[in-house]
């Protein structure tokens, strides 16, 4: 099925009906993932706004098997379910035809930070598990707290702007990278502002055998002083002037999937409250940096394009499974 059928569908497997807040892009975006996913889907989810709003008790927006686990286990409890899963196949306890997803969600709070080395484990092992991270840029259900995903010279609450400080001190963290670094097959980007583009990837992360990391920008009107109405909005502003550039790197090819000449980032920065102490320095800064990681980006996809890079992706992919 095309994407955009997909999308269409009546069937929704996170259901109307939970508690996140007015323009929520995360809830928005896991709205599409599910689509894109199907009935055949097992989600592992970490604590965090996502597993909070779906599921008071007696409630549930799941319409799949769902399990929420500890803040920072949910790569090594999606491990073991996907071992699970082929071990009842190898004893014909589940018919080894029919193909279960398997999806990890954790915030960024539960990936960049304490559950960076389960995830880095399920990655190493080659566990057939596609994780996603929905990036909110801070640990929000717990009251906006600063994570090593935040964006420099954001306002939360650990990192506050005032006299002394500017907001976040260094660099979000680049998590797309780290996993690209361990040689799975598949990593992307994702912004719920650019469903179709979603869409497609979540299909062709589960399509691959072997681990696929998706990271998902997840504006969050609530954490970022953004009116409600204007979350979708942000999210193509980020990708349009390059602060969250879309791409995808199959067995270590790179291919930016959007690419258009980049908008000032201060369009992107401006209609956010957690920006609105930056001066003009500090916003240049910015700008140069996004422009370098953009162009970091351009050479990769050039310097990647070649035959060899899926050869020894492909090899390493068989050694580990
Ligand atoms: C070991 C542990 N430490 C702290 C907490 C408290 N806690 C629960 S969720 C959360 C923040 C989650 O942040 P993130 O993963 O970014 O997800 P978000 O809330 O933004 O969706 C924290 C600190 C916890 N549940 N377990």
């Amino acid at each position: 099925m095309r994407p955009v059928d997909i999308l269409r569908s009546k069937e929704e497997l996170f259901k109307r009906g939970h508690r996140a807040c007015q323009g929520c892009a995360a809830a928005l975006g896991i709205r599409h993932l599910m689509k894109a996913a199907g009935r055949n889907t097992i989600v592992v989810s970490a604590t965090g706004c996502m597993e909070i709003v779906s599921s008071p008790y007696p409630y549930t927006s799941w319409a799949v098997p769902w399990i929420h686990v500890a803040f920072e286990n949910a790569a090594a409890v999606a491990s073991g379910i996907e071992a699970a899963i082929k071990v009842l196949s190898r004893k014909g306890k589940i018919d080894p035809n029919r193909k279960i997803n398997v999806i990890a969600l954790a915030g960024d709070g539960g990936t960049a930070d304490i559950g960076l080395q389960a995830l880095s484990g399920m990655m190493a092992r080659g566990h057939d598990v596609l994780y996603v991270c929905y990036d909110n840029e801070a640990y929000m259900n717990t009251g906006v707290q600063g994570s090593s995903s935040t964006p420099y010279g954001a306002h939360t609450t650990t990192t506050p702007a005032g006299k002394v400080k500017f907001g976040q001190g260094y660099w979000k963290k680049n998590l797309p990278e780290i996993a690209v670094a361990h040689g799975i097959p598949y990593v992307a980007t994702v912004c719920p502002s650019y469903p179709v583009d979603l869409v497609r990837k979540v299909r062709k992360a589960l399509e691959l055998p072997g681990p696929a990391y998706i990271h998902m920008f997840a504006p969050c009107p609530t954490g970022w002083g953004l009116d409600p109405f204007l979350a979708v909005r942000v999210g193509k502003l980020a990708v349009e002037t390059g602060v969250f550039p879309l791409y995808e790197v199959e067995y270590g090819r790179y291919k930016l999937t959007f690419k258009k000449k980049l908008k000032p980032v201060e369009e992107y920065l401006k209609i956010q409250k957690r920006f609105r102490h930056l001066d003009e320095e500090q916003i240049e800064v910015i700008q140069d940096r996004v422009e370098a990681e953009y162009e970091r980006l351009k050479m990769l996809e050039e310097m990647t394009s070649r035959e060899q890079y899926e050869k020894v992706a492909r090899a390493k992919i068989k050694a580990v499974q």
